[in-house]
């Protein structure tokens, strides 16, 4: 595998206005590589896993309720410098803040529906493919 990887998510608000599959092209177009996805309609205990750092935040509780209100994409994606591309390529958590042509700027609703989640580090890159992936399924896309 050429790059390094990273993981993102596209959220139940994409979905819900039809829009992964742009988001999916847009995120192609800049480079980056599907190298695994499922889709899957979250659990409460597996959003509130996901979502564990941020359990004292005031926003947990509507995070966690708007995670589990439909169908969701985790997807690992390969490019070099992945996690910090990825991360300027959807902007900022606020898609009023978002710089232009970025995937919150967009795509997003608000601060909390804000199309995509993306891993901030290469250690929760990891921590957050496994999370979703197999070991076998991560070895498979190597
Ligand atoms: P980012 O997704 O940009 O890394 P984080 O990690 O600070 O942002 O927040 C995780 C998720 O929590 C965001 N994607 C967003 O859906 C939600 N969130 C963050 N801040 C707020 C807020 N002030 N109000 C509502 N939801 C928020």
């Amino acid at each position: 595998m050429a790059g390094s990887t990273t993981l993102t998510i596209v959220k139940p608000d994409a979905f819900g206005s039809g829009k992964a599959g742009k988001i999916i092209a847009h995120l192609e177009q800049g480079g980056f590589r599907v190298v695994a996805a499922r889709v899957l309609h979250m659990t409460e205990a597996q959003a509130g896993a996901f979502y564990e750092v941020h359990k004292e935040r005031p926003f947990y509780g509507s995070l966690v309720k708007f995670m589990t209100s439909g169908p969701c994409m985790p997807m690992v994606l390969e490019k070099d410098n992945a996690v910090l591309g990825l991360r300027d390529a959807i902007g900022a958590t606020d898609p009023a803040e978002a710089v232009d042509g970025t995937v919150r700027k967009l795509f997003a609703e608000s601060k909390e529906r804000n199309a995509i989640h993306a891993s901030d580090s290469d250690e929760n890159a990891a921590r957050e493919a496994r999370f979703f992936f197999s070991e076998a399924e991560l070895i498979a896309a190597r």
